[in-house]
């Protein structure tokens, strides 16, 4: 999609024009073929609804049968874990009120898939787990903040994804997993590694089993699934996007972010699910207005800045564990930024690298905000009728459970147990959290970026580099940077999955401080255009399904 019907498309959403103008607009596109679902693209699909070319219950249908090809069947990819009941009569009315008032916003109509621990109200009949049965017909209070921010846009709830269920906050198990949804699977190689936890997000993206798609990150897990399935994701600033009806892990590390198969619609739906929320009142610190991240998309945003590289650690195989052909597209990588006229500065150091390295303080938090979180997450709940009403609980329901929730291979429980044994916040806590400020912000991503002038980092997606952001509470945007050889050795990732694997992606992740998604999404946005990896290498065959809007109109 060109700039000129990016810009066109906007003045027209901006000036709220009549669904007359909207056709003279779009009416060039009448003749253009329906979009491809593997890869639409939100303005592409905005443009054919406007049009008349489909409707939303069009859409909703197509992306319910892309689902039921692929996900229990054939290559069984195990990415959703429900689909949304009521989705065919929420598109039905808001294509009546397309026709009769015009969209609400660019995601008017557009299917959004929601992992499974962001709360979705249950009278829609949906359920809010984290994949985990003991929450299995539980009732939630209400919607989310960041939901109901997308269903005031328009959006519909397609449905949940499977993830790492507790957002991988349970044990040593394998990513992806979860009792209700099993193991989520990679649509590039088959049995790979999704990555996790938003695993079912970033699997829906990839092969276009729904427009968009949100996630969580507590440390890695919106940059991860994007980074190994071909997609952009956004990992917000602590309290940019609200966590009010998300199951928790940490207020002080968790985020709400789009996984997309584009920079420009990630910077959409970021627009729409960020602002502040009475309900998350880490929400109240962010600057005002929200900026429209969709004017940060420009292809020379990365001239004359300076991109630092900070090597040490971050670009240690024998420390971050990376297969060494992720250092090599990473070189390839920093040529690009310079020919897109960056001033790549290697190595810039973060000072508190190997500190980081060595900390355990994040666990300190994590393990200590886990219990009291949770704890209220249960006392929160209308009804649960497992009758699990506090971590406690949840750790025996597991172990009466077992093959539910501990089927072999994925038994462990280790960090809920690590969890439920601490006593609260004392001295070591409120110490331990300010190290973390300390090592990611203080000494850490701000010292790098004044020390050297930066306006951005840059780093491999795999590996050590979610940690520093993570305890900072700080943004990442991750973009697709290239595949892994075919001639790679296949390692393991678990008792199902295999990583690395041939063509399995690999992702380039952006960093900067706290509230710098503009610059990060117009650095990622270059970088994409320029380099259009997502484009050189598509699922294998099985995973891709074949479901498309021509099969459903009409019918
Ligand atoms: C950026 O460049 C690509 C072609 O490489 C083009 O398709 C796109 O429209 C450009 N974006 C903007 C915002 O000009
Ligand atoms: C939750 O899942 C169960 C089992 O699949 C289903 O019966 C129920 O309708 C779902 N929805 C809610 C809101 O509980
Ligand atoms: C949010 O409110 C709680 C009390 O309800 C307070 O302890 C905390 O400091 C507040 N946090 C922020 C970031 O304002
Ligand atoms: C990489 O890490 C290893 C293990 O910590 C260390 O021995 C080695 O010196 C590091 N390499 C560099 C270039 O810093
Ligand atoms: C927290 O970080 C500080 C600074 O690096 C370090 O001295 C301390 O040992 C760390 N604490 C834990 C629990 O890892
Ligand atoms: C704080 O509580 C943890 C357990 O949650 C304990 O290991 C630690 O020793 C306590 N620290 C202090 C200073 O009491
Ligand atoms: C894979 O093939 C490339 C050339 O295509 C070669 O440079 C590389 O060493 C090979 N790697 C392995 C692990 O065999
Ligand atoms: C637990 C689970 O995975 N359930 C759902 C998975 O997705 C299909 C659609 O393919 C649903 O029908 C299942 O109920």
């Amino acid at each position: 999609m060109g700039a000129k019907l990016l810009t066109l498309f906007w003045v027209w959403l901006t000036l709220g024009q009549s669904l007359y103008v909207s056709r003279g607009v779009v009416s060039a596109s009448i003749t253009t073929p329906l979009p491809d679902l593997y890869e639409a693209s939100v303005i592409e699909l905005q443009t054919g609804l406007t049009s008349g070319q489909f409707t939303s219950v069009d859409l909703i249908k197509a992306y319910f049968a892309r689902i039921e090809e692929v996900n229990l069947q054939g290559p069984m990819l195990r990415a959703v874990i429900e689909t949304n009941p009521s989705a065919l009569q929420e598109a039905a009315a808001l294509d009546y009120e397309r026709l009769t008032s015009g969209p609400r916003s660019a995601l008017h109509g557009i299917p959004v898939l929601v992992k499974d621990n962001i709360a979705t109200v249950a009278f829609e009949g949906m359920n809010t787990t984290a994949g985990s049965y003991s929450l299995l017909n539980s009732v939630v209070p209400n919607d989310a903040g960041v939901v109901k921010r997308l269903r005031k846009a328009g959006a519909i709830i397609l449905g949940k994804a499977n993830l790492s269920e507790w957002a991988h906050f349970r044990g040593n198990i394998a990513s992806g997993w979860s009792g209700r949804g099993g193991q989520c699977t990679n649509a590039y190689y088959p049995n790979a590694d999704p990555c996790g936890s938003s695993a079912g997000s970033g699997v829906s993206a990839s092969i276009g089993l729904a427009a968009v798609t949100l996630g969580t990150e507590t440390d890695g897990s919106i940059t991860c699934p994007a980074n190994q399935n071909n997609v952009v994701g956004i990992k917000t600033t602590v309290g940019l996007t609200s966590r009010a009806g998300v199951i928790p892990i940490s207020e002080h590390q968790d985020t709400v972010g789009p996984l997309a198969r584009s920079v420009t619609d990630a910077a959409i739906v970021l627009s729409i699910i960020a602002g502040p929320d009475p309900n998350d009142n880490f929400t109240l610190a962010q600057p005002i207005p929200v900026p429209d991240y969709t004017m940060a998309l420009s292809n020379t945003s990365l001239v004359g800045k300076r991109i630092g590289v900070p090597r040490a650690v971050f670009l240690n195989d024998s420390m971050t564990g990376n297969d060494p052909y992720v250092n090599q597209v990473f070189e390839q990588a920093l040529e690009t930024l310079k020919t897109l006229g960056a001033t790549i500065v290697d190595p810039a150091d973060l000072p508190s690298a190997y500190e980081i390295y060595e900390s355990n303080n994040e666990t300190v938090v994590l393990d200590v905000d886990f219990k009291v979180q949770l704890n209220a997450w249960f006392d929160s709940l209308v009804a649960n009728p497992s009758g699990v009403a506090s971590l406690e609980d949840l750790i025996m329901f597991d172990s009466n459970n077992p093959t539910l929730e501990e089927p072999t291979g994925y038994t462990d429980q280790s960090i809920l147990i690590e969890s439920q044994a601490t006593t609260g916040f004392n001295a070591s806590y409120y110490q331990s959290l300010a190290f973390d400020m300390e090592l990611g912000a203080t000494r850490g991503i701000d010292a790098a970026l004044k020390m050297y002038a930066l306006d951005a980092l840059v780093l491999p997606a795999p590996g050590y580099t979610t940690v520093p952001a993570a305890i900072a509470g700080y943004p990442i945007v991750t973009v697709p940077l290239g595949f892994y050889p075919d001639n790679v050795t296949i390692g393991s990732a678990g008792p199902e999955t295999v990583y690395p694997a041939p063509g399995v992606p690999i992702g380039l992740s952006f960093l900067g401080t706290a509230w710098s998604e503009y610059s990060l999404v117009s650095f990622a946005y270059a970088y994409e255009q320029k380099t259009q990896t997502r484009l050189q290498r598509k699922a294998y065959a099985a995973a891709i399904p074949t479901t498309q809007l021509a099969d459903v109109i009409g019918k």
